[in-house]
């Protein structure tokens, strides 16, 4: 029977958040054995930034150590890096051509990127969802797992995808988002009304995956709340602790409703513990892992070079297809 194309990524841009791990790389794991899984590096997105050339080699193969230290096992996913195969780049130039102007400046997050980097709002900042548009389609993605805020960049895709198959006749595959229940959006510890963010430049807001576990702690213990002493789960009136129940539900695998059950009649203060206690706990392996990986280069290099080889037979297809459709010679 043929599996379901899975295909997503993550911005190699170096510490990594609680937010990114539950909104979406935790879910990637659970997803091997029922889908075929294809789980990219998206270091041609990271250059919208600066970055100092070594820092980025840096992040891009510590973000593969950290696929593999989250459990992405190389024998049931592929994992490739985006600019080693060179088809993501080739496939954006022809779908920026069916993009228009109007509706990437509809993009929230380009708004709020130029809004933090005014020094340096560059055009690929701007084309971004059309890279994004060119990874999910040239493997024919069935469902793309991200968190909320990508919704905007699949509903591009899609639009993309359907224009370009209106023009040509079926080229490609309609992809899903596949968005998770709980922990989608998971907020500041600080400001829980905006998302967790590896840029917050508010101190304590975001939980790194590579923060010690008294700093995690720390982190939990300063986390903004409310005045009433009662966990319960109301995003409106009570933004922080709802956020702590989303995360200590994301772990533990309890509803809501479960959360506040078990923590009825108890303060915020045993709370925040319990929920710092169990983020450690699901870090630890990981931490450990982690640092075995990134001092095997060698290793990271076979997996790698496996992983763009078996990637670029699968995406040489759909680009041939393009540029017969559209009259390349
Ligand atoms: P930045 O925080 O600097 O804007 P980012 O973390 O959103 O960057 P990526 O690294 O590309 O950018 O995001 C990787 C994945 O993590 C995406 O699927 C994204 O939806 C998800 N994600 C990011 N932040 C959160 C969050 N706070 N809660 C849930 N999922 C998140
Ligand atoms: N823009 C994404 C990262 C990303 C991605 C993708 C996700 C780049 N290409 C393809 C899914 C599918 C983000 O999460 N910020």
């Amino acid at each position: 029977m043929n599996k379901k194309v899975i295909l997503s990524g993550v911005q190699s841009t170096g510490n990594l958040t609680l937010g990114n791990y539950l909104g979406a790389i935790s879910n990637w794991k659970k997803m091997q054995e029922d889908y075929e899984c294809n789980y990219m590096i998206a270091n041609l997105h990271t250059l919208t930034i600066r970055n100092n050339p070594e820092t980025l080699r840096n992040n891009t193969l510590n973000l593969l150590a950290l696929y593999l230290a989250a459990g992405i096992d190389p024998k049931k996913s592929n994992i490739f890096i985006q600019s080693q195969v060179p088809e993501h780049a080739e496939l954006n130039w022809v779908l920026n051509c069916y993009t228009y102007v109007g509706e990437l400046s509809r993009m929230t997050q380009f708004k709020d990127k130029s809004a933090k980097h005014a020094d340096n709002i560059n055009s690929g900042l701007f084309t971004y969802p059309v890279l994004m548009a060119a990874d999910i389609l040239l493997y024919q993605a069935d469902l793309v797992p991200v968190g909320e805020d990508q919704r905007q960049h699949l509903e591009i895709t899609r639009d993309i995808a359907e224009r370009f198959n209106n023009l040509y006749g079926e080229t490609f595959k309609m992809p899903e988002g596949y968005i998770p229940k709980i922990a989608a959006r998971i907020m500041g510890l600080q400001d829980p009304t905006s998302k967790m963010s590896k840029s917050s430049s508010i101190p304590n807001d975001s939980i790194f995956l590579n923060d010690e576990p008294d700093v995690i702690m720390s982190k939990f213990k300063k986390a903004v709340t409310d005045s009433e002493n009662i966990v319960r789960y109301d995003t409106e009136n009570k933004p922080g602790i709802s956020n702590l129940i989303s995360i200590y539900g994301a772990i533990s695998g309890k509803t809501n409703a479960e959360v506040e059950k078990e923590f009825e009649g108890k303060g915020y203060g045993d709370f925040k513990k319990a929920v710092a206690e169990c983020v450690i706990e699901e870090l630890r392996p990981l931490q450990t892992k982690y640092k075995e990986l990134v001092s095997n280069p060698e290793y990271l290099k076979q997996i790698y070079v496996e992983g763009a080889n078996k990637a670029k037979e699968k995406a040489e297809k759909t680009l041939k297809d393009v540029y017969s459709k559209i009259g390349l010679v």
